[in-house]
């Protein structure tokens, strides 16, 4: 309608519908009653000019508080004290981006399903599976897998992994890694059986016939476990390399798994055996709650050694405030315990790069003065992408397990509480920092920061990947490879429940797409890449167990509500397998 009346309308003043006769007068020249209208057109045009010009304007200056009010998602905003940005909305699930991430998970297991099923370790590119030992599978990603089965509803899948289960023997005559048997194997049985109504006992059978095997590990003058058993023979094995010690971290790991054996079954032989570790680790001196990584279980003393949070050290520290959380806070020590290495953290490790001041922690290495002779401990800013998980350790530490309103009262945290929420959310910053600057969006293995701020100029990163050869034909070094790590998207999870800054979400998503760009196979799985700095990638023929269990884990939670798996009344194992708080009835 409109249309049709505008048409028809200036037929009159149309050069084009006008009869060639007709005069049209300039507007100056129009009598005052002919031009009456014209007179009148003239303002009424600069009025609507002018309203447009203003409707414009709001328009725009609305546009631009939005933009900053809601970034875009594909911005990369580190800017933690962005105020602009920062609101907390409830937690609440978000459809698109979870829905992606178990698209990703199908995709994955899946693919491991169909090419390699009960076997330990998963090759995506060969479409094979092999086993960590000739004597047979252990159950090693299968079982690391079934509560993220559960999880995401894939209900067909967990019955095909469950009736596996059931026919899988222990009695493999070969030795195995204490630690990762405990994380991965115990710590999903314990997980599935609680997340299946705990009432399928097959899952707790197998359960403790593993943890009863793993025993002998502890058999030691000290009670600190060996580094491998013969799950077969029942017996514990000194780690051959390191000269029979053990690391605090595969220690130290070993607590949530066995503590809840004993609750579910009322045998608190499990407890006390992984109870007497930590008093063997309290009763040594530390610095300032710091550990050297090695212990020798002869003794029961440590040996002069690293003082790191990666390899070898990480999960010990992860573990203190978590067998706090585990036993409904009735132990008060590992909440003590906690403060102490936190604060030693803070004094001996944080550090701040030389020209954006992101905070990284470094590394403690013993070296011996050769003016004085003395052994001293050499700071190396060196930060494994292991050691992000301590940002989560922090922020769930200051929340005393997520049991604060969301967002907790900040004005209400005490000194050091304010330091560690402060720190946490730093750390993970600067984690993220790691992925976001490379070529591909995703992290190295290790990283070094520069010290002289020149350096940070020249290279255009805060932080470098060591041992980098020059030349376009050199292998990568070791350093550079993503192998799928969780760290950091476990933070960012952690984060998001705890201080409700959409940030984290936006910072897992934008990890998740570099993973879905750069990782995913067409033919099923992802893969490690050997260079995160290398375009187009190369793929490693390998997807390691915590892809599932723990990053793909991590990311679904992250976009989920705050009541699946709320993290006051569950405890996640450091593979990830959630295990219900309780309070001990045994001990
Ligand atoms: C996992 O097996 C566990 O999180 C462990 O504590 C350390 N690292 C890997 C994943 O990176």
């Amino acid at each position: 309608m409109v249309k049709r009346k505008d048409a028809a309308q200036p037929a009159a003043k149309s050069p084009a519908t006008t009869p060639p006769t007709a005069k049209v007068a300039p507007p100056q020249q129009r009598p005052p009653a002919a031009g009456g209208v014209a007179e009148q057109q003239q303002p009424s045009k600069f009025r609507f000019a002018t309203l447009l010009f203003r409707i414009a304007s709001l328009a725009f200056a609305l546009y631009t508080l939005y933009k900053r009010m809601y970034p875009p998602p594909s911005t990369v905003d580190l800017d933690l004290d962005n105020k602009a940005r920062i609101r907390h909305a409830p937690i609440e699930r978000d459809p698109l981006r979870q829905d992606a991430v178990l698209e990703a998970f199908k995709h994955s297991y899946r693919a491991y399903e169909k090419d390699a099923f009960g076997s330990d370790d998963y090759h995506p590119i060969s479409h094979r599976g092999s086993n960590m030992s000739p004597a047979g599978p252990v159950g090693y990603f299968l079982i690391d897998s079934l509560d993220s089965l559960l999880l995401t509803g894939l209900t067909d899948e967990y019955r095909r992994a469950r009736d596996w289960v059931e026919k899988l023997s222990f009695d493999l005559d070969d030795k195995f890694h204490t630690f990762e048997i405990t994380i991965r194997v115990l710590g999903g049985l314990l997980s599935a059986y609680h997340y299946s109504g705990e009432n399928d006992q097959m899952l707790l059978d197998k359960a403790v016939d593993l943890a009863d095997r793993l025993l002998p590990a502890f058999e030691t003058p000290s009670g600190l476990p060996m580094s491998f058993v013969n799950l077969a023979q029942r017996q514990g094995i000194p780690d051959p390399d390191n000269r029979g010690m053990t690391s605090v971290a595969e220690a130290g790991t070993l607590q949530l798994e066995f503590k809840y054996l004993s609750h579910l079954t009322g045998n608190r032989v499990y407890r006390d055996k992984v109870e007497k570790v930590m008093e063997v680790i309290r009763a040594q001196p530390s610095k300032d709650g710091l550990v050297p990584i090695f212990m020798t279980p002869d003794t029961g003393s440590f040996v002069l050694s690293d003082i790191r949070l990666g390899s070898r050290g990480d999960s010990y520290y992860e573990y203190l405030s978590k067998q706090y959380f585990q036993t409904n806070r009735t132990e008060p020590v590992y909440r003590q315990m906690h403060q102490v290495a936190m604060r030693g953290i803070a004094q001996h490790l944080v550090k701040k790069s030389t020209t954006r001041g992101l905070v990284y922690t470094s590394e403690l290495l013993p070296r011996r003065n050769a003016a004085t002779g003395q052994i001293e401990l050499v700071d190396t800013p060196k930060q494994d992408h292991l050691v992000c998980f301590l940002g989560a350790t922090l922020l769930l530490g200051v929340t005393d397990g997520n049991t604060l309103p969301v967002p907790p009262d900040e004005s209400q945290f005490d000194e050091h509480e304010t330091d560690d929420w402060y720190l946490g959310k730093q750390l993970i910053r600067t984690c993220v920092d790691t992925y976001v600057e490379t070529k591909t969006g995703l992290a190295p293995e290790i990283v070094y920061f520069h010290t002289h701020p020149n350096d940070a100029k020249k290279y255009g990163r805060e932080w470098f990947i060591n041992s980098r050869k020059p030349g376009p034909d050199q292998e990568p070094p070791i350093d550079a490879r993503n192998i799928l790590r969780p760290e950091t998207v476990e933070s960012l999870f952690v984060a998001y429940r705890v201080t409700g800054d959409p940030i984290y979400r936006e910072w897992g998503w934008k990890i998740f797409q570099a993973f879905e760009k750069h990782c995913r196979l067409p033919g099923g799985g992802y893969a490690s890449i050997r260079d995160v700095d290398e375009l187009p990638v190369r793929h490693e023929d390998r997807m390691e167990t915590f892809w599932i269990s723990e990053t793909l884990k991590y990311l679904y939670l992250l976009f989920s509500d705050a009541d699946v798996i709320p993290l006051d009344r569950y405890t996640l194992n450091t593979e990830a397998h959630p295990l219900p708080n309780f309070t001990p009835k045994y001990w």
